[in-house]
């Protein structure tokens, strides 16, 4: 059972999420987190990755023991702080794996098929007077994915059907049947499709720059469905204008919602709004799972998804 006013929700949660807040807790709500405390004395949090949570806000907080951050990514928590402090913390993975797998797939073969470019060339009626181009399959391409966590091997078995050459790159390597890259570099050289899959953070950040989309080069594609963060977006947008690779799908980026307008411009791009997760079913079990790992802090038990820092 979760006490009565315990629990501070930083942040919005898009209306079926908070049913589901509401459906199982009263929460103390302050969706700006720039915004006054509300009540000081709560001893939890639950929040999303979009929304990071400052030290400063925490000192406010004397009581805090546990963030549940409703998200898999948690790049947004201050891990060397709840460290010192001795807040625990839990993010929802497993239950978007499909969901994000299915964007990705969504966006890349919308990419390489240029789905969106041939639906407006129907809207235009071009096609009475045009042929539209060919464009290239994904059968038979090389796929570098960066980041071989949950997500990256439940996108890696379901690319295989596709009839295409997986590789990997990140920490370290696995047990796993793909090609092993330590060089993020030698990877895109040997890659026609990146797909940024790894967690956001100081480890990752702007890990794609010149050096690696020249590697990949001009007949290459790259796909970020993991953070606006891993990726330097100066140069990738100068890598698409200059035909450096072939073309770029994004659903996350540095300054959300509102993208760097240069990508607006760019031809050879597809843009999504930080739609990875966002399906019915996935944010109602991210919720609810969000919700778990409160309930397990507050009874004493052990959490079901705990971020190990
Ligand atoms: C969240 C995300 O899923 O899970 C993540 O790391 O990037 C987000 O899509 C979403 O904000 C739900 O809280």
């Amino acid at each position: 059972m979760i006490p009565v006013n315990s629990v501070l929700q930083v942040g919005f949660f898009p209306e079926i999420m908070q049913l589901e807040v509401n459906r199982r807790l009263n929460p103390i709500l302050m969706i700006d987190p720039s915004g006054a405390i509300p009540n000081q004395d709560v001893e939890a949090i639950l929040t999303r990755p979009s929304y990071p949570i400052a030290p400063k806000l925490l000192d406010q907080l004397p009581h805090i023991k546990m963030i549940a951050c409703c998200g898999v990514g948690y790049d947004n928590l201050p891990l060397d702080y709840l460290k010192k402090k001795g807040i625990i913390a839990s993010n929802t993975p497993g239950v978007l794996n499909d969901a994000v797998c299915e964007l990705t797939i969504g966006l890349l073969i919308g990419l390489l098929r240029k789905i969106p470019q041939g639906h407006q060339f129907v809207l235009q009626q071009t096609w009475a007077t045009e042929a539209f181009p060919f464009t290239t399959s994904l059968a038979g391409k090389r796929v570098g994915i960066v980041g071989m966590g949950r997500i990256g091997q439940e996108l890696a078995s379901r690319l295989t059907p596709f009839k295409v050459k997986i590789a990997y790159h990140g920490p370290s390597r696995k047990d796993l049947p793909y090609t092993f890259f330590s060089s993020l570099v030698d990877m895109a050289r040997e890659s026609d499709i990146l797909i940024l899959t790894c967690p956001g953070g100081k480890a990752t950040e702007k890990i794609i720059n010149t050096s690696v989309l020249q590697a990949l080069g001009p007949k290459g594609y790259l796909i970020n469905v993991a953070r606006g963060s891993v990726v330097n977006e100066p140069d990738l947008i100068a890598a698409v204008q200059n035909q450096d690779i072939a073309g770029a799908a994004l659903d996350v980026f540095e300054n959300e919602p509102k993208p760097n307008p240069a990508f607006l411009a760019l031809p050879n791009i597809l843009l999504a709004p930080h739609i990875g997760s966002a399906t019915q079913e996935t944010r109602q079990a991210m919720t609810n799972l969000a919700i778990d790992n409160l309930e397990a802090f507050f009874n004493h038990q052990p959490l079901p998804t705990p971020i190990s820092f």
